[in-house]
């Protein structure tokens, strides 16, 4: 296991977060196989300054003494920062930025998903990569070194800005692929919802718990009333991986789930947000993003447990913002519900009258989740009626998957529907039909 050292830094007298922040990197520190041997902190005048000399050789000293080869900073270093850091210190200088980085690379599963990883590392080293790229780190090896190959590495700018161009070719080309299917979906009228949030909140759970639901396993084996709208995930059929990991999600699955009151709707369960998430990655990302900004409904998943659901929900809203992903209706979705006593419940339902605490562990507020969910789709729902011929009526289930079916009979032969419907499905419908 690979000895690390954190340096956690704030500005003087707006250090509120800061133990947090270091606490986080602890554990993307953790999922990227180190060990934390010891941390320190600093409290600075100006965060561009970074880090005094003194400061430098304290941590030195520190990493000597905690016989750590790496040293992790919780702030985006220059190259030039981490070169001269590297000079004083004598260990591999990583910042959070490069440490997340690594995550995303030993999590991507699908060609898209190792691609899009490859661009954000690229994007990242490019500007790094006369002098101090090739310092210490190279050297030694271990986290934050996982470049997209060795090969790789001694390419020149020239040859890197042309696997970058490349690259975003190939995933402009994936874009459109998934537009095309994206549209192929829709054809199909069904209601997209998209988890959302920080990561390690418990999206991939609250996928499987719905998965699990009484409702949702009796009506999974029943036989659809239209062909699977989404092409198979590229992780285990069925299951969602879940852990105790951040970013144990990468690439989005998607899954089929049924609403209290009837139609389905499919679920998008995607990459977790963090906060100081690398702008490379986002841009990268961009594709894999653009499912939630689709999204007919967004469910933001908090983790009710966490020691700071603020700063949380706050840099899952930066993201969102920056992604343009703004119109969709949105539930709040308090998880881990399980872990508060009584009274820490009460006072979230007092703060957050409109969201609704779940868990994703014991099933609690599952159903009323769907509930909500479904009024949210509903809320844009019209009245409509449909005369169909009796050679449509075989294609009634197309009705029952995107609508709300209120009423059905029978005259002079053929069969009248009288539904709630999305704009959207409705014309979808019509085209159809
Ligand atoms: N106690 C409790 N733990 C939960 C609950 N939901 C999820 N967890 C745990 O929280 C951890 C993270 O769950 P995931 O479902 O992987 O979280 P995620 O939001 O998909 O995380 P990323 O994919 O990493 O962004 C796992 O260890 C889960 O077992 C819950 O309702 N109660
Ligand atoms: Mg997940």
């Amino acid at each position: 296991m690979e000895r690390v050292v954190l340096v956690g830094m704030a500005l003087k007298g707006k250090d509120a977060g800061m133990e947090e922040s270091v606490e986080e990197l602890r554990r993307l520190t953790e999922t990227a196989g180190g060990v934390v041997a010891d941390v320190l902190t600093q409290r600075v005048e100006r965060l561009n300054l970074l880090i005094g000399e003194g400061k430098a050789h304290e941590v030195a000293a520190a990493a000597r003494g905690a016989r750590a080869h790496t040293v992790i900073f919780d702030e985006d270093l220059t190259p030039a920062q981490q070169k001269a850091l590297e000079a004083i210190i004598g260990a591999k200088v990583l910042d959070r930025t490069r440490l997340i980085l690594d995550i995303f690379a030993r999590r991507a599963r699908t060609k898209e998903g190792e691609l899009q990883v490859e661009l954000a590392q690229l994007s990242y080293m490019l500007p790094r990569l006369t002098g101090a790229w090739r310092g210490f780190s190279q050297q030694v090896g271990g986290i934050g070194t996982r470049g997209p190959g060795e090969r790789k590495l001694e390419y020149e700018r020239r040859h890197i800005s042309r696997r970058i161009e490349h690259l975003k070719r190939a995933i402009e080309r994936m874009r459109r692929e998934r537009v095309v299917q994206r549209q192929r979906r829709q054809s199909v009228p069904v209601p997209h919802v998209a988890l959302i949030g920080y990561t390690n909140v418990g999206k991939s759970s609250l996928l499987n718990a719905l998965m699990d639901s009484a409702g949702a396993r009796r009506l999974r084996d029943a036989q659809p009333a239209f062909p699977r709208p989404v092409r198979a995930p590229a992780s285990v059929k069925g299951m969602v991986y879940a852990d105790d990991k951040l970013f144990a999600t990468l690439d989005p699955t998607t899954r089929r789930v049924r609403l209290p009151e009837g139609g389905w709707a499919v679920w998008t369960d995607t990459v977790g947000f963090i906060q100081k998430l690398p702008t490379a990655l986002v841009a990268a990302f961009r594709s894999t993003l653009e499912e939630v900004r689709e999204a007919d409904c967004l469910v933001h998943v908090h983790d009710a447990a966490a020691r700071d659901p603020k700063r949380q929900s706050a840099a899952v809203q930066e993201v969102l913002s920056d992604l343009g992903a703004g119109e969709a209706p949105r539930v709040e979705a308090f998880n881990k519900a399980d872990l508060l006593s009584a009274p820490e419940r009460e006072r979230l339902r007092a703060a957050h009258p409109e969201g609704v605490l779940i868990s994703a562990k014991t099933g609690l507020g599952i159903g009323d989740l769907l509930g909500r969910v479904e009024n949210a789709l509903k809320g844009r729902w019209v009245l409509r009626e449909l005369d169909l011929d009796p050679a449509r009526a075989a294609r009634i289930g197309d009705i029952y998957a995107c609508a709300q079916v209120l009423g059905q009979s029978t005259h002079h032969g053929r069969v009248r529907v009288r539904l709630r419907v999305t704009p959207e499905n409705w014309s979808r419908l019509l085209h159809r039909l």
